[in-house]
């Protein structure tokens, strides 16, 4: 899966609206379908150039998927510093931190001060030529840079322009947001974690990857829109709405409790009276299938040995089985989920005495034959080995010049016909020369003055050259 990155020329734009076989205009107006082998009919956004001005997690998750997706993400960079994460969490002295090279794979990297008259210039050229320009800098900072939308829009009407901030307009919209803050800003950490316990956050990176996510899809859609309108437009995705949006099972139990307890949150079978917001839930599930985590054999020494139970209504009757019960089949007190509701405590801690007794694999095995639906707690070293993920191209290793080997996550998402192709993140600056050439025509002379001038290197450098 893993591909060494080939240098890419400036791609020519083949029209998106063909006049064949469909009507001239709208969404209908496609060409005839292609006949080329699935996967040889290049990728979903070959074509689309993407101006990278994203920095940490949230902006460059969104362009790595967009450049998994097929799209030229031309990465800017700050000469000498580069996107902060490189040099974050670094656990090989001298190379880019993996929190880097796991989220900026399959892009090119630029370094240009966007503060110098010179940067400024090229930035202007790179706007020109490329479809969409996605940034996640603190409020304000866009701007300040003379990037305005209004001057964006008046060099290339067909720009979009793509944020992710912290908040949307209101009264927090000049904060600056990181991960954790968006995942209590969003009504994620006030229902996470036990109920007796303080709001946790969670591991998954809801609020960074998830926006990330969020604006990609607003970034597609906008593309979409353009090839009817001819124009570009403004798409925003704010840290806290992509958690509530996540979080937004949440928001339904916030309004259902209004009519009455949660009857499926285990509180309720404990007797515990709800307050008037929605509480935290513990292992609940978070639907109308009763679900717990439970020990497994081994969980005294092994912190993962455990597995997520669903007591789907369904199977109730395997599962009254499987576990020894069967007269919990015929019981008032249990054959029918409204009376388990009061007792789930107790069913749980029954199922736990089984699950204990196997591997939380030899539970998936014996669950999944009679269709019962469980989760094994996979630890991230049990993910990484996983040969499954390596085989569909979800878990990719890649090799890098300074740091060698590394994992990284490949593309989510598979289609059929744009086959994710997975290449090491870039070094810092290593496309500038390419770019600046290739892709906005400058001349060999014009580089070297644009080098000496210390608009795409780091000060002390480009004084140095220039003297
Ligand atoms: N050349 C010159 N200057 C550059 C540059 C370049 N290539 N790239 C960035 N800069 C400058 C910016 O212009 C800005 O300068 P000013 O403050 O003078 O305008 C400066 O670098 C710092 O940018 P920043 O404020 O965005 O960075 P920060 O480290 O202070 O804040 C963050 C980081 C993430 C909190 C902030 O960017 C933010 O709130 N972003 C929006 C929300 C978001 O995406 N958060 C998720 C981050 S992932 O956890």
């Amino acid at each position: 899966m893993a591909k060494n990155k080939s240098k890419k020329t400036k791609p020519k734009l083949k029209k998106s609206v063909s006049k064949k076989g469909g009507k001239a205009n709208g969404v209908h107006a496609l060409p005839k379908p292609s006949s080329k082998p699935w996967g040889a009919a290049g990728k979903a956004l070959e074509g689309v150039r993407i101006l990278d001005f994203t920095h940490v997690q949230s902006g460059p998750t969104c362009t790595q998927l967009l450049a998994y997706m097929g799209a030229d993400v031309i990465k800017v960079e700050r000469p000498g510093v580069g996107d902060i994460t490189r040099a974050q969490l670094r656990d090989v002295k001298g190379a880019d931190s993996l929190y880097f090279t796991m989220l900026n794979g399959n892009k090119r990297s630029i370094t240009i001060d966007s503060k110098h008259p010179k940067g400024k210039e090229i930035l202007d050229r790179l706007i020109k030529y490329c479809d969409v320009l996605v940034e996640n800098f603190a409020p304000g900072a866009l701007d300040r840079m003379g990037l305005t939308w209004a001057h964006i829009h008046e060099l290339n009407p067909r720009m979009i322009v793509a944020s992710v901030k912290g908040f949307g307009p209101g009264p927090y919209e000049d904060f600056k947001v990181y991960e954790n803050v968006a995942q209590c800003a969003g009504g994620s950490a006030s229902t996470t974690g036990f109920r007796d316990g303080p709001p946790l956050v969670t591991g998954a990176q809801i609020g960074d990857s998830g926006t990330g996510l969020h604006l990609a899809f607003g970034i597609v859609a906008a593309l979409y829109q353009r090839v009817r309108t001819g124009r570009g437009q403004r798409v925003l995705a704010a840290m806290q709405d992509g958690v509530l949006n996540l979080a937004r099972v949440k928001l339904r139990d916030q309004q259902r409790l209004q009519h009455g307890p949660l009857t499926e949150y285990s509180q309720y079978g404990e007797g515990i009276p709800f307050g008037k917001a929605v509480p935290r839930a513990g292992n609940d599930s978070g639907g109308g299938q009763p679900g717990w985590i439970l020990k497994c054999k081994g969980w005294e020494t092994d912190p993962d040995a455990y597995i997520y139970f669903i007591t789907q209504a369904p199977v109730w009757e395997a599962i009254c089985d499987l576990i020894g019960k069967p007269e919990w089949k015929t019981d008032p007190d249990y054959a029918k989920p409204p009376a388990r509701l009061p007792r789930l405590k107790h069913i749980f801690a029954t199922i736990e005495e089984w699950t204990m007794t196997k591997t939380k694999f030899e539970v998936m095995e014996i669950c999944n034959k009679v269709d019962i639906p469980v989760g094994p707690i996979l630890s991230m070293k049990e993910i990484a080995e996983e040969p499954s993920l390596r085989k569909t191209g979800t878990v990719v290793e890649v090799d890098h010049p300074t740091r060698g080997k590394y994992l990284t996550v490949g593309n989510p998402v598979k289609m059929s016909d744009s086959i994710t192709e997975v290449e090491r993140s870039p070094l810092l600056g290593e496309h500038t020369e390419e770019i600046l050439t290739k892709v906005l025509g400058y001349s060999a002379k014009e580089v070297a003055d644009i080098k000496t001038s210390g608009a795409i290197t780091a000060p002390e450098k480009g004084r140095a050259e220039a003297a």
